[in-house]
């Protein structure tokens, strides 16, 4: 492998290390870093440490230096890794996909708009308007999703909360000609509570902070965010980002990615009518509970196309079909409709930001492809998606949060730690065992059908009679007492750290983790009152309308029990994985340097931490001691054999293996290859990078023998 920088600069893939451990994994990693090298590969993975500065590494001559180059012919950079996936799934036909990992603040969201920058930057070199819109769309979608998704929490100034993953489907030329967004599980919750020193979703100051003043009065809002219920414990927080000049650069992007006006003007009212809802207190005289004042509801209704005796009856009365089938509108008390108002206001924008990715999506889907016509439509699909997290106090979110990097990192050790030594094994190959911590015990803990949390989770949701967060977690304990990767406080009491009888703790693949269990069960039930489905359905508002099919339904007719959210979210990323798991997977592997957002610090242990449970080091020692590439003999055969006077145009050789075994000693490249059953083995891209170039460089020979051959010219 090439060292294309200096070596004062440490070693560009960790692949060359004199020794692969730890020490001086970590020797090079923070070398690099503090000489502003901050991509690193393994391999084809790269390790990328978030600079938390600008750097001039992105820029056009950047992008030029690396387009259609091989990934060894560069130094390290996520723009390689974006090359390479793109490379096989234009050169071989394949789906590719993109995964970016690492813990909350570590740099995904950053790495994967890069990543798409790249992509967007290299392709459609004949600027066809159709494919520029495409890309357009694309690349402005960032901005709007990182909006209405994207929070200050205490971990990164621009968190995301929801997880995406995003497909861009290309022509048989390499064009881009559409795409598909699938966003997971977005941590509503925020609507209308957050941690100290945490925002709401960076959409609300926007509107405050930015929006005109005819746009705020016609909303009734005032600018300070303090004057809200949902956006105060936000409003002192200071941020990097300007959400003023964010505002502008919102609306501009919804506009181009083809929002109506009107469509526009629904989005804002809707983020008008969440912070009314907010602000709605409730009082009982005379045994009757009542709002408290008639403004916010006036507001409400006028914002949501509604009449206010509806809203107000939707806020303090629920529908109820008794058990002789009569239905009957029972009033709420105080605590119930505080209650119903919050499930409504984190309803209506999970639905307003579902709403939105779905709206995006129409833009992009691809239109009139034809596989005959067009050749075969292929993917390249980026994820980037909420990192590992752990806070002061931990809730169901934080748990699925985590749930779901432990399936990313089941996927890794699948594709790149155990399926590759399995290979090796089945082919015959001589290799010695590397060893590694399989997380699978973890994510089974969670999703295992009856044994695991979100099993007994569901069973307490769904139980008849009332089951409270404790009863719940006294069924975890019992069944899950045992389990190594389990504690909980009950079971050992002498833990001083876990301090309530109400959480419980998993020992996770990147660190332990306490969830307190209170709200748990709310959280995974997630009920919402039919009669708010209802009021948004008959809104006069389309948009509104549209977002609440569900409201059609009469009390009676909703009686199955839907999902619960965590089942609901287990089975979106089990797809999620399984998208994944099909396509051919390129990694960038982040990691945050310090927890205080330094440009200069580099947090030995903090980062060893994250070495260690991403399972970097194991990684080098596969990709060292393995092979980066593997044909089966016909096809590397088919492919080289004109390189070599022996097999050209056809061998004699009893076998194809020995056909290729004589391409290889004529080339002296013995030592760097391995014969298994069915394929050949090649250790580093040198080899099969020289015999390409042999190839590209015979091929047009090869084609003048060929006419003169056909003109009977020889
Ligand atoms: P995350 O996506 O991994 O966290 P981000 O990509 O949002 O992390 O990065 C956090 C912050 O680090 C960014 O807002 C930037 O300030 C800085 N940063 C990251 N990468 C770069 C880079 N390449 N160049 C300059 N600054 C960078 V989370 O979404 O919380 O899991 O859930
Ligand atoms: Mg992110």
């Amino acid at each position: 492998m090439a060292e294309l920088e200096g070596l004062e600069f440490g070693k560009s893939d960790f692949v060359l290390l004199d020794e692969v451990t730890m020490e001086q994994f970590m020797e090079n990693l923070k070398l690099r870093f503090e000489k502003g090298r901050i991509y690193t590969f393994i391999g084809e993975v790269v390790v990328s440490v978030n600079p938390y500065k600008q750097m001039d590494i992105y820029g056009k001559e950047t992008i030029e230096a690396y387009r259609g180059r091989e990934l060894y012919e560069n130094p390290p950079h996520l723009y390689a890794v974006a090359d390479a996936a793109y490379k096989a799934m234009k050169r071989r036909a394949k789906d590719t996909c993109i995964v970016i990992s690492g813990e909350s603040g570590a740099g995904k969201t950053e790495a994967s708009k890069y990543i798409m920058q790249y992509i967007a930057a290299i392709t459609n070199p004949s600027q066809r308007a159709e494919v520029e819109s495409v890309k357009n769309v694309l690349l402005k979608s960032n901005c709007v999703l990182e909006a209405f998704g994207n929070a200050k929490t205490n971990r990164n100034d621009n968190s995301s909360r929801f997880g995406k993953y995003m497909d861009i489907n290309f022509n048989f030329n390499g064009d881009p000609t559409g795409g598909h967004i699938n966003n997971y599980l977005l941590e509503k919750s925020r609507v209308i509570q957050q941690q100290p020193g945490e925002r709401n979703f960076h959409s609300f100051y926007q509107l405050l902070k930015g929006g005109s003043e005819d746009m705020l009065s016609s909303l009734h809002l005032q600018k300070d965010p303090a004057a809200y219920a949902y956006t105060k414990e936000g409003a002192t927080c200071t941020t990097s980002s300007n959400d003023g000049s964010n505002h502008k650069a919102v609306l501009s992007a919804l506009k181009v990615i083809g929002f109506t006006a009107e469509e526009i003007d629904s989005i804002y009212r809707i983020l008008g009518t969440i912070l009314h809802l907010g602000n709605l207190e409730f009082e009982t005289d005379a045994e009757t509970v009542q709002v408290v004042g008639e403004e916010s509801v006036n507001h409400i209704a006028a914002l949501t196309r509604t009449e206010p005796d509806d809203v107000n009856k939707a806020l303090l009365f629920r529908t109820v079909a008794t058990g002789g089938g009569e239905v009957i509108d029972k009033g709420h008390n105080e605590q119930e409709a505080s209650y119903g108002r919050d499930a409504f206001a984190k309803a209506l924008y999970e639905r307003l930001f579902g709403w939105i990715v779905s709206r995006i999506n129409g833009v992009i889907e691809v239109k009139n492809y034809n596989p005959v016509l067009h050749g075969k439509n292929t993917v390249i699909g980026v994820l980037d998606i909420y990192g590992f997290e752990i806070f002061d106090n931990n809730s169901f979110e934080q748990f699925c949060i985590n749930y779901c990097n432990e399936k990313l990192q089941q996927l890794f050790i699948e594709l790149i730690l155990r399926q590759e030594q399995d290979e090796y094994q089945r082919e015959g190959i001589t290799w010695q065992h590397i060893d590694y911590f399989n997380n699978q015990i973890i994510v089974d803990l969670v999703e295992q059908p009856h044994k695991g949390i979100i099993s007994i989770l569901d069973e307490a949701c769904l139980s008849v009679g009332k089951v409270t967060d404790i009863m719940c977690l006294e069924s975890m304990d019992t069944k899950l007492g045992q389990h190594p990767h389990y504690t909980s406080r009950k079971l050992c009491p002498t833990d001083k750290s876990m301090e309530f009888h109400r959480d419980f703790r998993i020992r996770h693949y990147a660190g332990d983790v306490t969830y307190s269990v209170e709200g748990f069960l709310d959280k995974n039930k997630d009920p919402l009152f039919q009669d708010f489905k209802r009021l948004m359905y008959n809104s006069t508002d389309p948009v509104l309308k549209e977002m609440w099919p569900d409201g059609q339904l009469s009390i009676t007719e909703v009686t199955k029990r839907p999902l619960t959210a965590a089942t609901l979210f287990k089975n979106s990323i089990i797809s999620l994985v399984d998208k994944l798991a099909c396509k051919e997977p390129y990694y960038v592997r982040c990691i945050k340097p310090n927890e205080v957002k330094s440009p200069v610090q580099f947090d030995d242990a903090r980062c060893q931490h994250q070495v260690a449970y991403l399972g970097l080091v194991e990684n080098v020692r596969v990709r060292r001691a393995g092979f980066a590439y593997r044909q089966p003999y016909a096809r590397f055969l088919q492919r080289y054999k004109m390189t070599c006077e022996y097999t050209w145009p056809n061998h004699l050789m009893d076998t194809d293996r020995e056909a290729v075994k004589a391409i290889i000693d004529a080339h002296d490249f013995q030592d760097d290859v391995a014969y298994g059953h069915a394929k050949l083995f090649v250790r580093t891209p040198r080899t099969l990078f020289t015999l390409e170039q042999e190839r590209s460089a015979l091929i047009p020979i090869l084609v003048l023998f060929l006419q003169k051959v056909w003109r009977g010219a020889l």
